[in-house]
């Protein structure tokens, strides 16, 4: 029968904890800065659709790939976006309309990547289309096309965002594992973050510094390590 042996390891690493602010729940653009390609009126500006009411709404005129833009002021991993639609007439008006997310203000950030095409949004309904985690400061959104007309009347903006604080921890492991096995290293990390998940802390992101390295291999040669059969 073939021996198997198993040794004590004692391994030196060096973990980031990075803490992130809002956790999926907060909506990151309520009342952040916003712009539009155009204004209606006094009456329908750009922040009406970050004000956190659902009846108050911001409106273009009728022109060529009309946009809005919330600046979230940092980046964030962007979970999902809700739009509400106008419920007073022509809520056809938002079809078509391309959410996109990004860092650049590059054609008024209207170039940055497409989380979702809306297809349709009936009248005064919020509407929730997923981004799976894109990552920007920017949300924009812009109707392609002639003669078109924005009107938002409440744009929410949901993800992890940016990180609060960051520590660098120096770690001694004590484990029958050798932790230098990247695979071991990996499922080190989900263990420390399941752990601390069991605490209530969910908005923070754990990865290597520096990989752990053996220091010591505490019964070094195989035939002093403790016998597995
Ligand atoms: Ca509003």
């Amino acid at each position: 029968m073939k021996k198997l042996y198993e040794c004590l390891w004692i391994s030196l690493g060096f973990l980031s904890i990075q803490e992130t602010a809002n956790g999926t729940d907060e909506n990151a653009a309520f009342w952040r800065n916003t712009s539009q390609s155009s204004t209606w009126d006094s009456l329908w500006s750009s922040s009406n659709a970050v004000d956190g009411s659902r009846t108050t709404c911001s409106h273009t005129i009728s022109q060529t790939e009309p946009w809005w833009r919330v600046d979230l002021l940092n980046e964030y991993q962007v979970k999902s976006v809700a739009i509400t639609n106008r419920d007073n007439c022509c809520p056809e008006q938002i079809n078509g309309a391309e959410i996109r997310i990004g860092n650049s203000l590059e054609n008024n950030g209207n170039n940055n990547p497409i989380c979702s095409v809306i297809a349709a949004i009936p009248a005064g309904q919020s509407y929730s289309f997923s981004c799976n985690g894109l990552e920007g400061r920017y949300v924009n959104l812009i109707i392609p096309g002639d003669m078109k007309i924005l009107t938002l009347c409440e744009v929410e903006v949901f993800g992890k965002g940016p990180v609060l604080k960051r520590s660098i921890v120096r770690m001694m492991f004590n484990s029958r594992e050798d932790l230098t096995d990247p695979k071991m290293k990996e499922n080190l990390i989900m263990r420390l973050g399941s752990a601390l998940a069991d605490r209530g802390l969910t908005n923070v992101t754990l990865s290597w510094i520096q990989s752990p390295k053996q220091v010591i291999q505490k019964v070094n040669a195989p035939k002093r390590c403790i016998k597995v059969l």
